[in-house]
């Protein structure tokens, strides 16, 4: 997209996100009259995931050369995910540590909240299976994209071994993940409006302004917990982008256009397309938008494992449940268990905050004290997801082979 365009188009996003917060603070539940507009945005973004994600994987893996720069890319990305995670939940434990948002909450009794399955425990053993699906089919049309990315993984580096006869499929998939590209561009000029209707009609939705100001204070220590923690976080990222990449602030500028969209969707699967397009206008080695962008979008959550700490560290404050080192370990890990298994759709953290709950032994009731305000601050943690993986295709990029034969 040339670049006066999409400064423009930035414009118009950054006006559809302030005009959304306005009218559906005044306008209140009239905005709901809207929730199509937000709703045909978000369709047309989802159409274009799977036939994208897959040429993105098979052509990316395939243009690093050999399975062995494979395995490399894979630690080096895996690691980076790791590490970003890690920090991601440290900042949560501190930050609910410090401040103590569930002290002196008056509780009411309640039931658990309906929706919020009682899940099981998630091992490693969970997280393993979920790579490998029987049926590509159905995996595709759940949203399901860890399974299909693994296979295109595989299917990709079986190509790679076929000399000659692998380079027809790979032609093919080389220009359905151009042609994706090229469609991803045209709704992009659809989010201004699409995002303005999208928030607009959830904040409406809430009752306006003043019901949502109501839901807010209730709760008031969570919100600025997890939003202190999210800011804290997106200035982690901003350092390993400046430090370890070389890379400036337009490279956080030219994302803009994505993180307002994952703001305005709250989903980063439905970003994806839109996160691999800025990402590729800043520049950034094909090979490491291709293989890191679809990956990251459905393992890599900074801002899921960070929420994911500071909530459960919430409901036992505000339980009168005082949890020692130990038990916070174990939340960190199943944390960052649980923001794994999120999948990039709207409130998918929180339920898998039931994983970390039932970890440590924490009322499922809880979870009712944070779904008023969870729409709210999802938006903000999948902004950081996406914040995340944009910055982690930039890492990649630096350790990517020069050339990919
Ligand atoms: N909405 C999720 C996403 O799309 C994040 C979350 O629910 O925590 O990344």
């Amino acid at each position: 997209m040339p670049h006066r365009t999409a400064l423009i188009l930035l414009g118009l996003i950054i006006v559809g996100v302030i005009a959304g917060v306005l009218a559906g603070w005044y306008a209140g539940p009239r905005m709901e009259a809207v929730a199509w507009l937000g709703a045909l945005f978000l369709n047309a973004l989802k159409m274009t995931i799977i036939p994208l994600i897959l040429s993105a994987v098979i052509t990316g893996v395939a243009s690093l050369g050999d399975v062995r720069k494979l395995g490399r890319v894979g630690t080096i990305t895996i690691g980076y995910y790791a590490c970003t995670t890690a920090i991601a939940v440290a900042i949560g434990l501190l930050m609910v540590n410090l401040i103590q948002p569930g002290s002196g909450i008056s509780l009411g009794e309640g039931p658990i909240p309906e929706g919020v399955a009682a899940k099981g425990e998630m091992g490693i053993d969970d997280i393993l299976l979920s790579l490998v699906s029987p049926n590509l089919v159905n995996a595709a049309a759940e949203g399901q994209l860890l399974p299909l990315i693994v296979f295109a993984i595989l299917f990709s580096a079986t190509l790679t071994t076929l000399g000659d006869k692998g380079q027809p499929v790979l032609a093919f998939f080389e220009g359905v993940n151009e042609a994706m590209m090229k469609l991803v561009v045209w709704i992009m000029y659809l989010a201004p409006v699409g995002i303005f209707a999208l928030i607009a009609a959830r904040l409406g939705q809430t009752g306006g302004g003043e019901a949502f100001l109501g839901e807010v204070s209730a709760v008031g220590w969570h919100v600025v917990t997890v939003l202190s923690g999210l800011a804290l976080h997106f200035g982690v990222l901003l350092l390993i982008l400046f430090f370890i990449t070389g890379r400036g602030w337009d490279y956080l500028f030219t994302m803009l256009r994505a993180l307002l969209t994952a703001f305005g969707t709250a989903s980063s699967s439905a970003t994806l397309p839109l996160t691999m397009e800025c990402v590729r206008e800043n520049g950034i080695d094909p090979r490491a938008v291709r293989f890191v962008l679809p990956l990251g979008s459905t393992i890599n959550m900074d801002g899921t494992a960070l929420y994911e700490s500071a909530a459960a560290m919430f409901i036992a404050q505000a339980y009168g449940i005082s949890l020692g080192l130990e038990q916070q370990a174990l939340i960190f890990v199943t944390a960052t268990l649980a923001a794994i298994g999120a999948a990039g759709i709207p409130e998918a953290g929180l339920v898998t905050l039931v994983i970390v709950l039932n970890a440590v032994g924490l009322p499922l009731e809880g979870v009712g004290l944070l779904l008023a305000v969870d729409w709210f601050l999802d938006r903000f943690r999948t902004s950081i997801n996406v914040w995340g993986d944009s910055v982690g295709a930039a890492v990649l990029a630096r350790f990517l082979p020069n050339n990919p034969s």
